[in-house]
């Protein structure tokens, strides 16, 4: 029931090294394509502002840890295998690649901004990450324009009946084909009007349908990139270069080093630092060798510029940003807690209501919704109320 984020990219990006530092489980890693088969499946935290210290209570979560009144809630991390061109025509691990993908809620886009990679993922100099952003995009564009296109034909080839008022829409059939991105009816004809073009595939040229697949696959595939190996100096050029060219503005970049975080998490977990996952700096408070302390220095550098590491940062904004996902503390107005404080946090869409709350705790409690409370204010919710990010909500039923 959790959110999934899928990690994306060709091989060798750095892919499981992020998975890795986020999960801090052990997938192998190497500079091999493919050395991910199967996509592994892991736990991350998205970090929100605990709201339990606001009620003079500490929380007991039933999922995830708080740490220092930061709440980790658990999203799954999938590591996609990587992906080569031509996908969309089955090559490499192809359509296996473009199902996995589609399970994601959201993806980071994970580029080698080290130009150390070519767009197959083989050792190289001087790449420019901008060519895998571009290949990833039309990847993904052409995947969708090859299942519109199918839509197109079917609807086409539909009868439509002896009267004018009988005709199916087309956004009906094209729903039906593309329901795997998961989009509805309502969505595409606005995608269709919002570029112009009438409801009639007929008057639609190979641009008109290109744009339409790109604009689908822009609203249902959110994404994030994930700038990694910007420990090296030759990956912080290309990222000046790259958020400076304004043919790049439509993109969220999101500076990462998944060494410096796996780095960090290692050197936590032996007890030599002290590090909260996304935070901007740490403590040594362990016995270090010169060799050890010089590369911490050298971390610490990084996290100060780059304002932590960036693989929370990506996880984050992936479903935070580019989501607009939300959580939500199943809460006691009257400041009942007898069962646990805070002992949940859920993560809905930025557009769940009241009432959908209610539905995500248990069918039963959203059947039986009769108000909510907001347990701040304590004023009532009604049910098609949406609700704030880190809302404190009681919900009060019939039964
Ligand atoms: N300098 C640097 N190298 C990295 C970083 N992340 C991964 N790498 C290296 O890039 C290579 C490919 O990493 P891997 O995680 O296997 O990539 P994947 O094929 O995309 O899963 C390995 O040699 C990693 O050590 C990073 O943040 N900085
Ligand atoms: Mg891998």
């Amino acid at each position: 029931m959790s959110y999934k984020i899928g990690l994306v990219g060709k091989p060798s990006v750095g892919k499981s090294s992020f998975f890795n530092a986020a999960t801090m489980n052990d997938v192998p890693e190497g500079a091999y394509p493919f050395t991910t088969i199967d996509p592994s499946v892991g736990e991350a935290y998205v970090g929100v502002d605990c709201a339990a210290p606001e009620f003079d209570e500490e929380c007991e979560p039933n999922h995830g840890f708080c740490d220092d009144d930061t709440r980790f809630v658990p999203v799954q991390l999938v590591d996609v295998a990587g992906l080569i061109p031509g996908a969309h025509e089955g090559k490499g691990l192809g359509n296996q690649f473009l199902t996995d993908l589609n399970e994601a809620d959201v993806l980071v886009h994970v580029v080698d901004f080290s130009g150390e990679t070519d767009i197959e993922g083989e050792p190289t100099e001087g790449h420019d990450p901008r060519e895998d952003v571009d290949f990833l995009e039309d990847e993904l564009d052409q995947w969708y324009l090859g299942v519109l296109e199918k839509g197109i034909e079917k609807f086409e080839s539909m009868y439509q009946g002896p009267n004018p008022g009988d005709e199916i829409g087309v956004e009906h059939v094209l729903a039906e084909q593309l329901s795997a991105f998961r989009t509805n009816k309502d969505e595409i004809k606005r995608v269709v009007l919002s570029l112009d073009l009438e409801l009639d595939p007929e008057t639609w040229d190979a641009d008109d349908r290109f744009a339409l697949a790109r604009e689908m696959r822009k609203r249902t595939k959110p994404m994030v990139i994930a700038a990694n190996k910007m420990d090296t100096p030759a990956a912080k050029e290309n990222y000046e270069e790259i958020t400076s060219d304004p043919e790049y503005d439509h993109l969220t970049i999101v500076p990462t080093s998944a060494h410096a975080e796996k780095s960090l998490k290692k050197a936590a977990e032996s007890g030599v630092v002290d590090y909260r996952q996304g935070e901007a700096d740490f403590d040594v408070v362990g016995d270090v060798s010169d060799e050890q302390a010089a590369g911490l220095e050298a971390i610490r550098e990084f996290v100060a510029e780059f304002d932590g590491t960036g693989v929370q940062q990506a996880i984050e904004t992936a479903l935070f940003e580019e989501l607009d996902a939300k959580v939500v503390f199943p809460g006691s107005a009257s400041g009942d807690w007898s069962k646990g404080p805070f002992r949940d946090c859920f993560v809905l869409p930025g557009d769940a209501t009241a009432e959908d709350f209610a539905y995500h705790l248990h069918s039963d409690i959203g059947d039986g919704f009769l108000h909510g409370i907001d347990c701040r204010s304590r004023r009532q919710v009604g049910a098609d109320t949406e609700l704030e990010h880190r809302a404190v909500l009681e919900v009060v039923t019939t039964g």
